[in-house]
């Protein structure tokens, strides 16, 4: 298989991943009593943006002492991921925060206080869940990995007013089979992370993304999260995750310089809206 040029690959994921939600009219959900009221009635992508600049910070350690807050806050977005915080690092992160996009695992563990943590209450909520490969929407919700339904009505419940969406598992496994159709080996199957599914769903919604210290800088550390006292290179390099595929993906579609990555963990993608297929 001949191995595919940046553009290329951009142009492959735009044609070949849908950014979808689950919405009130979809099969099993139209059927059950609490989906038509609680899940919205349109896609996020018809609902957000167009942006014109957008940010995707990764939770990484290498962020500590970046001083790139300034930065990441004058983009139109700002997309962050699961239970990472703004307060108290503001200088190296920002404080602006548009999207949140957060694992089922984060919405169901107890020490998150998903329910009633101020860390989840502002901006727009995207959840999303491992799903079983090829299953289908029925199956999924009967066995989802993390009780994903049962927080999302809760959390609809006390929240009404906050806009709210659930990632459809057809665009994590049409992710992955990006990331698998453009390696040569054979890449676990397990869904892509956070990082790689919040980046092209900003890729959806803005016409430039800048994604910090997903591909790591040169202040590259075995320090897990910007914000937590934990070692683990496992963290930037993946273990459930097919981590470093994802990192060789992003790579390949970078549009800014090696520079730009070595010296502030940036890398620079066009939105769909912005690329010629
Ligand atoms: O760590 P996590 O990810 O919340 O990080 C968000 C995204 O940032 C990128 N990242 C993070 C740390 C690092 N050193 N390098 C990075 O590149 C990754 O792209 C990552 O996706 C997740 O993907 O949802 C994940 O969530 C955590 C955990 O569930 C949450 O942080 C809540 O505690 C997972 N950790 C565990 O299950 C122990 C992690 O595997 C993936």
């Amino acid at each position: 298989r001949p191995k595919l040029s940046g553009p290329e690959l951009l142009c492959q994921v735009k044609e070949k991943v849908e950014v979808t939600t689950l919405t009130a009219d979809l099969q099993p959900f139209s059927a059950l009593s609490w989906a038509p009221l609680l899940l919205p009635p349109q896609q996020l992508t018809s609902d957000l943006g167009p942006y014109k600049s957008c940010a995707v910070v990764s939770s990484a350690g290498s962020l500590r002492n970046s001083g790139l807050g300034k930065e990441i806050d004058s983009h139109d977005s700002v997309l962050r991921f699961n239970a990472a915080p703004t307060s108290g690092f503001e200088k190296d992160v920002g404080s602006k925060t548009t999207i949140r996009l957060i694992n089922s695992q984060v919405m169901a563990s107890d020490d998150h206080r998903f329910l009633s943590s101020s860390l989840y209450s502002s901006g727009v909520l995207v959840a999303w869940d491992p799903a079983p490969f090829s299953s289908n929407l029925s199956q999924w919700y009967n066995h989802t990995d993390y009780p994903i339904f049962i927080q999302y009505q809760r959390y609809r419940r006390l929240h009404p007013q906050q806009p709210f969406y659930i990632l459809h598992p057809r665009f994590e496994w049409q992710l992955w089979q990006r990331i698998q159709d453009n390696m040569a080996e054979p890449i676990q199957k397990n869904p892509p992370s956070s990082g790689l599914l919040g980046t092209i769903l900003m890729m959806s919604l803005c016409e430039v993304v800048h994604v910090y210290e997903f591909l790591p800088s040169r202040r590259k550390t075995e320090l897990c999260h910007y914000f937590q006292r934990f070692y683990d290179a496992a963290c930037t390099l993946g273990a459930y995750h097919p981590l470093l595929y994802e990192k060789n993906l992003v790579k390949r579609m970078n549009q800014g310089s090696d520079r730009d990555i070595y010296v502030n963990g940036r890398v620079t993608l066009p939105g769909f809206s912005a690329m010629n297929c």
